[in-house]
């Protein structure tokens, strides 16, 4: 089999970037290790910047999104007692998009199902091969078949745990990581959400984010032990550390239901250099990974898909590989600068083990010269609503 783009990976890097080829008559087929029900029901993401939301109205997967997405003008930031706003709208102009990534992502398999597009679910040992020449391939097993699909370029849209990134050979590739000493316990409900905006709060007894997918599902999270587990946490505890750790009026007026998922997610800083290596380019996750804190994983997923999509246009249609060249060094100074934000934010709101009472009132001061200062509210607005592609 022949393609222009195999495309290793059907979450939203790939869907999207394989769609926006697709729009421009370039071919692409997408390997898919899980089944798609798997891939649709994982419950992830739920903040979009205004660039993702350009870029999925320029694939034409933007209708559902611009009925029953929620804009958000602001979000609210508590420390201790004080609650104060950040509001985007009077900072940057511009507010996101609250569109949960399991939407997203169903949208785009809608996209691949009306044109017939080619995937194949729970393919096993997928391999990139020759991605150094101009004759690159993939093999996999499909039912128990080893295929080969010859292409011009590999995307390695694949995840944190993807086999692209291991292409790049050990010798070229330099990998950077930060691991936080606790996760994010995370639990969706069939409950109005406590606020209009999300509430990110700084407690001693650790970190709180309220937030939401639409005006009757409610999504929160807590800060907890790594070494925790699912079980460890009936709903009944959860709803109770939740009131202890928001503010007083948000605690009073949550309406708690039961919870139907609940997850914990590791916290970790990741990026790899370069995403590049001949033929192959990351996208995604398969490059990079950055704590939730400021909501940027799935928007560095499709900043990264801007940059090769117009990569592959300009390669495409101009015969100029330059887009391709530069691709790299493009994605990983914007991927950087997010990553930043999300340390930043990270570091300032949540508690750390054993930590010390005087990291702890730094955390505070922090947190209160962004209350009393415009420049400080503007950097986090920027950060937070997405910096320019
Ligand atoms: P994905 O979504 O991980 O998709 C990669 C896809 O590749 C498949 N795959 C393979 N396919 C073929 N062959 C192989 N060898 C393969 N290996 C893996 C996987 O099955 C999968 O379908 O990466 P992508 O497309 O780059 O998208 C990135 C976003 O999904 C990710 O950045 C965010 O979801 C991160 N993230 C969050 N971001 C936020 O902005 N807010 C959040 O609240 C938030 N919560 C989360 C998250 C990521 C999590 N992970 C990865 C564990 C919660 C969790 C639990
Ligand atoms: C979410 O709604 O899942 C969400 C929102 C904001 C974040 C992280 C997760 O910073």
């Amino acid at each position: 089999m022949r393609t222009q783009v195999c495309i290793v990976g059907g979450g939203p890097a790939g869907l999207l970037l394989s769609q926006l080829l697709h729009l421009k008559g370039i071919d692409s087929v997408l390997l898919e290790q899980r089944t798609q029900n798997y891939v649709l029901s994982r419950i992830r993401a739920g903040v979009l910047e205004l660039g993702t939301v350009d870029l999925l109205r320029k694939a034409g997967v933007s209708a559902r999104m611009d009925r029953h997405g929620i804009p958000h003008d602001g979000v609210s930031i508590a420390c201790g007692n004080q609650e104060f706003r950040i509001d985007f709208r009077q900072l940057t102009g511009k507010p996101v998009m609250i569109w949960g990534q399991t939407e997203l992502t169903a949208d785009l398999y809608d996209a691949r199902d009306e044109r017939n597009a080619q995937t194949f679910f729970e393919v096993r040992a997928v391999n990139p091969q020759k991605v150094d020449t101009d004759n690159p391939f993939v093999t996999f097993i499909h039912n128990g078949t080893v295929h080969r699909i010859d292409c011009e370029f590999v995307a390695g849209c694949d995840g944190f745990h993807g086999v692209c990134r291991k292409a790049i050979p050990d010798t070229v590739r330099r990998e950077y990581e930060r691991a936080y000493p606790f996760g994010w316990l995370g639990v969706l409900s069939e409950t109005p959400p406590v606020s209009s905006e999300l509430i990110y709060s700084a407690h001693p007894r650790g970190f709180a984010l309220c937030s939401m997918r639409n005006q009757s599902l409610s999504r929160y999270y807590l800060q907890c032990p790594m070494t925790d587990r699912t079980e460890d946490w009936s709903d009944n505890a959860f709803w109770d550390e939740l009131r202890r750790r928001i503010p007083e009026a948000a605690a009073d007026t949550l309406e708690t239901g039961p919870s139907i998922e609940k997850s914990i997610a590791p916290l970790r800083s990741f990026f790899c250099e370069p995403m590049s290596w001949g033929r192959l380019f990351l996208a995604g996750d398969s490059a990079h990974i950055v704590p939730p804190t400021g909501a940027k994983g799935l928007n560095l997923a499709a900043s990264d898909v801007h940059y090769l999509y117009h990569a592959f246009l300009l390669h495409y249609r101009e015969g100029d590989s330059s887009g391709l060249s530069e691709y790299s060094s493009k994605a990983v100074a914007r991927v950087l600068k997010a990553m930043r934000f999300a340390w930043w934010f990270t570091n300032i709101m949540h508690l750390l083990p054993d930590q010390p009472e005087f990291d702890r009132r730094m955390q505070e001061a922090e947190i209160d010269f962004i209350k009393d200062s415009d420049s400080a509210q503007s950097m986090l607005a920027e950060n937070y609503v997405g910096l320019p592609y």
